[in-house]
């Protein structure tokens, strides 16, 4: 019978910092698709065809029925335990927390997650591709059609509305790398700690900020649930579902 180890603890100390990165595996419990799992999202498309601005303009309909129909499975889930033990985690370190997602599903805001900072925009919004209208909140998705901007319409002007998310070959949200650099310059005051969840560690600038934490001595964590690109970079890497593993690490 092998030994179960039990789930070590963060160690989360009064001078702790906390930054957590979050990926797909993170919603994996509440049934939404990884992108590079079997089966997963990327499996009936290639990326650059549904996550760039040129696979957009190319087949804007099968990029909306790639985001459209992630829409409809996200109002279908609910957050799930890890969701809710960051909340937990937040509500205890305040302004010693900060949530980084390369999610777009909504799920942390919706568990409650209010440090939060989701680095490739939200699969909720769209914006258009013309005008400066700011992003709007935007749950929808007709099969078939592809939306189109009202404001340039009136205007004589066709424009495509897009969803709010950061495509390949994109600039992550502005300020976003700038505000997680600020919560680790204020992390010198204390212990800076980094804990990556259900995330496969291909994608950047994601990836990289476990070198940015560890270029200043900080400690780094990673749960997923099998290997992940960037496995050595952690000191510690536990195996296994975020579901299970999160409540127990953050209790
Ligand atoms: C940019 C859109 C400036 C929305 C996404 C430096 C080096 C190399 C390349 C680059 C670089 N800098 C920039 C690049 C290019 C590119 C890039 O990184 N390419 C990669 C593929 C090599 N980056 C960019 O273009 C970024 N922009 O840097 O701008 C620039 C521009 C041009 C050139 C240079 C610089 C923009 C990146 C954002 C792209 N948009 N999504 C959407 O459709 O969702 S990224 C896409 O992949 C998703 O958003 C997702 O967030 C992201 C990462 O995937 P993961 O979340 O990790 O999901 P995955 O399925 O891969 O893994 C899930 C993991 O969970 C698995 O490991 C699995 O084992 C685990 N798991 C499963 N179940 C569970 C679990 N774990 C725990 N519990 C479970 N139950």
């Amino acid at each position: 019978m092998p030994t179960l180890t039990p789930t070590p603890r963060l160690p989360l100390g009064d001078d702790t910092f906390l930054l957590v990165l979050t990926g797909a595996g993170v919603s994996a419990d509440s049934g939404i698709s990884t992108f590079r799992a079997a089966g997963g999202l990327w499996n009936d498309h290639k990326i650059e065809d549904v996550a760039s601005v040129d696979g957009f303009f190319r087949d804007p309909l099968l990029v909306w029925q790639f985001y459209g129909e992630r829409r409809r499975d996200v109002a279908a889930a609910v957050p799930n335990a890890a969701h809710r033990a960051l909340v937990a985690v937040e509500e205890r370190l305040g302004d010693r927390f900060l949530l980084a997602t390369q999610n777009v599903d909504g799920l942390h805001g919706r568990a409650g997650s209010r440090r939060l900072i989701e680095l490739h925009g939200s699969l909720l919004r769209s914006r258009c591709t013309v005008c400066d209208r700011p992003p709007f909140a935007d749950a929808g998705y007709t099969p078939g059609k592809v939306p189109i901007c009202g404001r340039c319409h009136a205007a004589g002007r066709d424009a495509l509305i897009r969803p709010d998310v950061v495509w390949f070959g994109e600039l992550l949200p502005d300020g976003a790398l700038a505000r997680i650099e600020r919560f680790l310059d204020d992390a010198a005051a204390g212990r800076l700690l980094f804990l990556a969840i259900g995330t496969s560690g291909l994608v950047f600038p994601a990836a990289g900020l476990v070198d940015a934490v560890k270029a200043r001595g900080g400690a780094t964590w990673l749960v997923n649930a099998d290997a992940a690109a960037n496995d050595d970079r952690f000191d510690r890497v536990l195996r296994g579902g975020a579901g299970e593993l999160i409540p127990a690490l953050c209790s």
